[in-house]
C-alpha cells in the first residue's frame, strides 16, 4: 500500500506519517514534504526518484507526472487498469494527502497551485479506490481508520469534501484576478457549499436548505441555533432582516421585531430590557410569531420578560446565559434561538428565470447628509429619530413611510405599492403616537398627499431623498405646516 503526501501545511505530518507506516503503508512525498520527513527520522521515496524528473521550472512541475497521477488514477476494477500499471512497474496509490498552497493572506500567481489540485482531483475521482485528505482535521480519525481500513463511504465523503476544498481553492484565486476591489465577487457565486438542510422552504412543502458562501465563513455559517426545531427558510430570511438592521442601529441596546420579511418593532434604549418592551409595544399585534433580534446578551431577566409576551419564533442574541435559555426553550419548546456572532453585509442574490441579480449592500447614510431644505430646526432628538426611521424603513418592503418617537418605531408602512397608502399606514398604526415623531420616506414624495398624511398626524419632522419634480411644492407644504423637512442623499427601496 502506498500514501503520496504533500502538503504545505506540515502540521500533523509528525503524528499521521508514522501511524501510516506502522499501517503498512509505503510513503512518497514531494520536496518539502519529503524534507520534513527525513527531518522526523520516517522513511519514504521522494517523486523525484518515482518520476525520475526533478522538480522543474522553480517547482512549477512537481507531481505533475504519470507516474504519480497512474497509481492514483488506475481503475482497480478494471484488468486493464492493472494490467497498465504492472507493464509500467508503479504500484497503485491508496491515500493522497495534500494541503494547498495558501491563497488568502498573499496572493500571487506563483502561489497558484497546480499540482496539488490535480492530485486531489485525481484521487477524489477515484474515490472508490482511493482516499484523500485535505483537511488536516480529518487526520485523528483517518489515523484511527488505517488499522481496520478506510470505508467507501468515508472515501466518498472526503472526495465530495476534496471537490469542495478544490472549488474553494480555484474560486479565491478567480476573485484575485478579478481584482480585490470588485463589488461583486464571483466567488461567491462559485462558491456555495450546502450546510443546512432547512426544516421547509417559504412553505411546508417546498424543501431548503442553507448554503454557506466558502472563504466567507462568518455571519450565519457561524451561527448556533439552539432548540429542537430546524430553522425554516423564513426564520433565516426574516432574522437575517432583523440582524442587519440591529447591527445598523449602533452600539446602543436596541431590539428589532421582524414579521414577514419587515420591521414592526425597533427600539433603542439605555437598557436592552426596555428596549424590547418597546419594540414590542411598537405593534403588538404584528410582533407574534415573528424574530426577536437583540444586540445585548439574553439573561434570565429578559427571557422572563420575553415569556410574560406572546411567542416569537425565533431570537436572534450575541450570546446567551445557559439560565437564560432553558428559560425559554423549557417552556416553548418550538421557539428557537440564533446565536449569532455578528457578521459584514455580504453581496445580495436573488434569481430569475434562467440567471441571477447580484448587487452589494444598500449603505446607510448618516444624520449629517441629511439636508434641511424648510425654517423649522429639528432638535438633537428629532434628527436622531428622523434617521432611526430612514434605517428602518430601509429595512423594510418598499413602499415604505415609517414613523419613529422617542428612538422607537411607532408606525411602519411598507410593501405598498402606492406611498400614500404607506403613509396612511403608518400614521394609522401610529395613532397618538405620531406626534411630535419623525417620519421618513424610502423614495421621494411624488405628489404632496403622503406627506400631508404624516403632517396631519403631527409628525414634526420629515426626511425623505429629494428628486421629484414635485421637491418644491413638497418643501412648500412642509414649511407652511411649519415642519422640519430633510432631503436625504439616497433611497432605499428593497424587494
Ligand atoms: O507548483 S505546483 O503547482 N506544481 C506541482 O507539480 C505540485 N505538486 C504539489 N505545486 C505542487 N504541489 C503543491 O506543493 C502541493 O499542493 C503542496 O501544497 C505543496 C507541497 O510542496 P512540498 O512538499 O515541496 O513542500
Amino acid at each position: 500500500m502506498q500514501a503520496l503526501i504533500s502538503l504545505y501545511d506540515k502540521t500533523g505530518l509528525d503524528s499521521l506519517a508514522p501511524a501510516l507506516i506502522e499501517a503498512g503503508y509505503s510513503l512518497i512525498a514531494s520536496g518539502g514534504t519529503a524534507k520534513a520527513l527525513r527531518g522526523l527520522g520516517i522513511a519514504h521515496t521522494k517523486v523525484e526518484d518515482l518520476t525520475g524528473f526533478p522538480s522543474l521550472f522553480g517547482g512549477r512541475v512537481k507531481t505533475l507526472h504519470p507516474a504519480i497521477h497512474g497509481p492514483i488514477l488506475a481503475d482497480r476494477s478494471l484488468p486493464e487498469h492493472v494490467r497498465e500499471l504492472e507493464d509500467q512497474g508503479w504500484s497503485p496509490i491508496d491515500i493522497v494527502i495534500v494541503n494547498l498552497y495558501p491563497f488568502d493572506t498573499d496572493p500571487s500567481v506563483e502561489l497558484i497551485d497546480i499540482g496539488g489540485p490535480a492530485l486531489v482531483r485525481a484521487a477524489a475521482k477515484n474515490f472508490a479506490s482511493v482516499a484523500v485528505v485535505v483537511d488536516p482535521s480529518d487526520y485523528g480519525w483517518i489515523r484511527e481508520s488505517l488499522a481496520t481500513g478506510i470505508t467507501i463511504e468515508d472515501r466518498r465523503r472526503l472526495a465530495a469534501k476534496a471537490f469542495g476544498y478544490v472549488s474553494a481553492y480555484d474560486a479565491r484565486v478567480a476573485n484575485w484576478l478579478e481584482g480585490d476591489d470588485s463589488p461583486l465577487p464571483t466567488h461567491q457565486l462559485l462558491n456555495l457549499r450546502r450546510t443546512r438542510e432547512l426544516r421547509y422552504g417559504e412553505n411546508p412543502h417546498q424543501p431548503g436548505a442553507f448554503y454557506i458562501a466558502e472563504g466567507a465563513e462568518t455571519g450565519w455559517a457561524q451561527a448556533q441555533w439552539l432548540g429542537t426545531e430546524e430553522p425554516s427558510y423564513l426564520n433565516f430570511f426574516d432574522a437575517d432582516g432583523a440582524q442587519r438592521l440591529l447591527e445598523r442601529l449602533g452600539d446602543r441596546p436596541a431590539c428589532v421585531i421582524v414579521k414577514h420579511g419587515g420591521p414592526c418593532g425597533v427600539a433603542r434604549r439605555d437598557e436592552i430590557l426596555d428596549a424590547y418592551v418597546e419594540a414590542f409595544e411598537g405593534d403588538p399585534l404584528s410582533a407574534f410569531g415573528g424574530v426577536v433580534a437583540i444586540n445585548r446578551p439574553l439573561t434570565p431577566e429578559l427571557a422572563q420578560a420575553m415569556l410574560e409576551r406572546p411567542k416569537f419564533d425565533v431570537l436572534v442574541v450575541p450570546s446567551v446565559v445557559a439560565e437564560a435559555e432553558q428559560i425559554i426553550l423549557g417552556k416553548r419548546r418550538r421557539s428557537r434561538i440564533a446565536v449569532f456572532p455578528g457578521a459584514a453585509l455580504t453581496v445580495g442574490i436573488r434569481s430569475v428565470a434562467g440567471g441571477y441579480l447580484l448587487q452589494p449592500p444598500d449603505e446607510l447614510e448618516t444624520v449629517e447628509e441629511f439636508r434641511l431644505v424648510t425654517s423649522r430646526v429639528p432638535s438633537q432628538a428629532e434628527m436622531t429619530d428622523a434617521w432611526m426611521a430612514v434605517a428602518v424603513g430601509q429595512a423594510a418592503a418598499s413602499n415604505a413611510v415609517t414613523i419613529v418617537k422617542n428612538q422607537a418605531a411607532v408606525g411602519v408602512g411598507q410593501g405598498q405599492p402606492s406611498r400614500v397608502d404607506a403613509s396612511r399606514i403608518a400614521v394609522t398604526k401610529a395613532g397618538d403616537k405620531a406626534r411630535g415623531g419623525a417620519g421618513a420616506s424610502d423614495a421621494f414624495f411624488p405628489f404632496p398627499d403622503g406627506l400631508e398624511a404624516l403632517i396631519a398626524a403631527g409628525v414634526t419632522t420629515i426626511v425623505a431623498p429629494s428628486g421629484s419634480v414635485k421637491d418644491d411644492e413638497i418643501a412648500k407644504v412642509a414649511e407652511d405646516a411649519g415642519v422640519s423637512l430633510l432631503f436625504a442623499p439616497r433611497r432605499h427601496f428593497r424587494h
